[in-house]
């Protein structure tokens, strides 16, 4: 199951090297959280002076962890990958890993999907795509360095199509022999991933069979450990409930995330007279040797003019928002149609040279 709770913090390699983890919430809602990571990526990436917009360099890597029924049969996954190359849009690339365990919840791919690959959709924007068996730990990592290296050098989406299986039900509930008894009973016969690879390490002479088993015993205690210290800070902090909805209300609301959105609401938004006059004087100072629209001359005339006389309408409204925030240094990004565009006039805020601006505007 792909995790549901957000977190952060900083994962510390064996070799010392230290980075930045962020763990986008994930709703229960499939794929749904695909465009708010790329958003997410993308506003670290402007706020480091990175990126399209700033000196071009794609620090932050975007990684999305996907089901394979819901890569096929989400229509948001498409519509993120082909956003993926536009200006307004681009993280550098992002890694997609699917977790192809050949089924979604109870249904087997033929009834979920028409393409082959649940990782079909990634074709439509020429991603590579890697399908590797996931029980070769070695293969995973082989190709998860080349994917890695793919996005570093080219900065586009690439794809790691995982092919496992799935050895439990989908929850506490389910038991998968009941609709698929001819793969699990398969699956039922299979030794796991662990064992195969210790097997082979300790075939191939790597580490002795002493060592494995110290290594699982070790791993084993560390998460006890860490299971401990985690059960001991939660029952520390979070306040006693009694009573099934608390409990609830407890678990789907945790102070984290609730510290995450940091969402406020401010005092007053009210600004004065002198900055409002400023925002409408800045329509009608344009940049040397610009060349201005003459229709929209007149609407920058206009706006100016509203701030002098009153008679503010909506989309000055929403621009002198923008404005005054950008005087107090706070950075806003707007996309989309009305903004850039000109799908509605009187909301327009980036103008083009009239004579040498190139056609296909963002
Ligand atoms: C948009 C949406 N549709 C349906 C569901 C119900 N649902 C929950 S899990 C699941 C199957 C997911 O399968 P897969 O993507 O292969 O992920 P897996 O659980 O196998 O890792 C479905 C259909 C959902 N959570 N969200
Ligand atoms: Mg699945």
């Amino acid at each position: 199951m792909k995790y549901h709770l957000g977190t952060e913090g900083v994962f510390t390699s064996d070799n010392g090297n230290e980075t930045q983890v962020y763990l986008a919430a994930n709703p229960s809602h499939l794929e749904a959280a695909d465009p708010v990571i790329e958003g997410i990526a993308r506003a670290k990436t402007d706020v480091l002076g990175a990126g399209p917009e700033g000196d071009g360099t794609f620090p932050v890597l975007p990684i999305q962890v996907h089901g394979d029924a819901a890569m096929a049969g989400q229509g948001i996954v498409y519509e993120v990958m082909q956003m993926s190359g536009l200006e307004g849009y681009n993280v550098g690339g992002t890694i997609h890993v699917v977790v192809n365990n050949q089924i979604g919840f109870t249904t087997s791919p033929s009834g979920a999907r028409t393409s082959t690959y649940s990782t079909d959709v990634a074709r439509t924007v020429q991603a590579p795509i890697f399908h590797v068996n996931a029980d070769d730990p070695e293969a995973v990592t082989r190709v998860g360095q080349l994917a890695f290296e793919y996005r570093q050098r080219f900065h586009k989406d690439v794809v790691i199509d995982l092919v496992c299986y799935r050895r439990r039900g989908h929850n506490e509930g389910d038991d998968p022999s009941m609709t698929q008894p001819l793969m699990y009973s398969l699956i039922d016969g299979k030794r796991s991933t662990r064992k195969i690879y210790t097997e082979n390490l300790v075939g191939r002479g790597d580490i002795t069979q002493d060592e494995a088993d110290r290594a699982l015993k070790d791993y084993q205690e560390r998460l006890e450990r860490v299971f401990a210290e985690s059960h001991e800070a939660q029952t520390s902090t979070v306040p006693l409930v009694t009573g099934d909805a608390a409990a609830i209300a407890n678990i789907e609301r945790p102070s984290a995330q609730q510290a995450d959105t940091g969402v406020s609401i401010p005092k007053s938004t009210a600004i004065t007279e002198e900055v409002a006059r400023r925002i409408g004087e800045a329509h009608v100072e344009a940049p040397e040797g610009f060349t201005t629209h003459r229709k929209l001359q007149k609407l920058l005339d206009r706006r100016n003019e509203m701030t002098e006389k009153g008679g503010v309408d909506w989309g000055m409204g929403e621009l002198m928002a923008f404005g005054s925030l950008l005087m107090e240094g706070v950075p806003i990004r707007f996309s989309g149609q009305d903004v850039r565009r000109g799908t509605f006039t009187q909301r327009h805020a980036v103008f083009f040279d009239a004579r040498t601006a190139p056609s296909g505007h963002r």
